[in-house]
């Protein structure tokens, strides 16, 4: 009689959010061609389910340096919160991340925020999750509303589509004309990204422009 033994291997696995940012070249090239990669790396820690638009955006808490390609992808993956960390800054690493800069918000090749997993809330030493900056971040909550908008804050009790209607800094954070998508780029899925022109071109009203940030600062990337 034959023995016939049946294993079934299923990992846990959770969907984290990952909120990229770019405003400096890095050894993939421009900030676009830096995102795309990434995506690209994303997809080696899990099964990347949603990747949202790319989008311009006016730097925060430093004016002075270029402008930021921003983005949000989606991840499921059986990486715990902190090992999904640590490959996250390995992959910021590769891409020429240098954090001996000093200067805090200041400019990056290549910034992986692990923003949620799942509905968990941990506060270690490395790590705080929900982000705790990401309610009032638009350049966040915008491409995170647009792949996750029901998703819920698990502390804030709110979801991505309600925090960005509350974000107070939406506007002058968000230029118009500053949303690069293709047809089919964002969610679901995550064809190879391509970024094409932007779209939309109203200029940002000055007046709405926080002391910290003027239109001067508002450089697109190369
Ligand atoms: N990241 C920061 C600080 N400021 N501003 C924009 N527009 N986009 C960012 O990704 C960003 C920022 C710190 O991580
Ligand atoms: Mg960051
Ligand atoms: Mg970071």
């Amino acid at each position: 009689m034959a023995w016939c033994k049946v294993v079934t291997l299923s990992a846990v696995t959770e969907t984290a959010y990952i909120a990229l940012g770019s405003n400096l070249p890095s050894p993939a090239g421009s900030p676009q061609e830096t995102l795309s990669a990434a995506l690209t790396r994303l997809r080696g820690l899990g099964s990347l389910t949603a990747c949202s638009s790319f989008y311009l955006t006016r730097p925060v808490g430093y004016a002075d340096q270029p402008s930021f390609l921003n983005a949000a992808a989606a991840l499921q993956t059986s990486l715990e919160p902190q090992a999904l960390l640590e490959h996250l800054l390995e992959i910021e690493h590769s891409f020429g991340r240098d954090r001996t800069n000093g200067i805090p918000n200041g400019p990056r090749t290549l910034d992986l925020d692990l923003i949620l997993y799942g509905d968990r809330i941990i506060h270690t030493e490395t790590l705080h999750l929900p982000h705790p900056r990401m309610a009032e971040r638009s350049f966040v909550l915008v491409p995170l509303a647009e792949i996750a908008p029901d998703v819920m804050h698990p502390i804030l009790h709110k979801t991505m589509a309600s925090l960005l209607k509350g974000s107070p800094h939406l506007e002058e954070d968000f230029p118009n004309g500053t949303r690069f998508a293709s047809p089919g780029f964002a969610s679901p899925v995550c064809p190879d990204p391509v970024c094409p022109d932007p779209i939309g071109s109203d200029p940002v009203d000055s007046d709405q422009a926080r002391p910290d940030q003027t239109d001067q600062d508002f450089i697109p990337p190369s």
